[in-house]
């Protein structure tokens, strides 16, 4: 989708801090961090929310799930981290491109906000 905030960061129109990336899905760093390590991982292709998920879309909606402690293990979150994913405005979802929140070392973090 052209007007796509996070699509605009698969197509590397917008730049992000990328932790990961592979043909399914991409993994970058949160701009405005509510944890030590805040991430974001995204399907390549435009999917606005949970809300839109069909029976077909198993494969990839398991292969972002499977990469999750993958990817956070790879950014140093040993000792586990948190998975948030806020769906439409009842959800407070900002961003119209399904996302799933990583954060690590949320001790601190604000429980409220997430
Ligand atoms: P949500 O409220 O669940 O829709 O979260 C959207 C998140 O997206 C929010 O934590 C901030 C992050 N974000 C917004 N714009 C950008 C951007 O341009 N780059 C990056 N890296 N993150 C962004």
């Amino acid at each position: 989708m052209t007007d796509c905030l996070f699509c605009k960061i698969v197509a590397g129109d917008i730049p992000a801090d990328i932790v990961y990336r592979d043909d399914i899905m991409t993994v970058f760093r949160d701009i405005n961090p509510r944890a030590r390590v805040h991430l974001l991982a995204i399907p390549n292709h435009h999917v606005e929310s949970l809300d839109e998920l069909t029976a077909e879309d198993a494969s990839w909606v398991g292969h972002i799930t499977r990469m999750l402690p993958i990817v956070a293990r790879e950014s140093g979150l040993t000792q586990g981290f948190r998975t948030v994913v806020n769906t439409g405005v009842g959800g407070g979802q900002e961003v119209y491109h399904l996302h799933y929140h990583i954060l690590g070392d949320v001790r601190d973090a604000d429980w409220r906000g997430f």
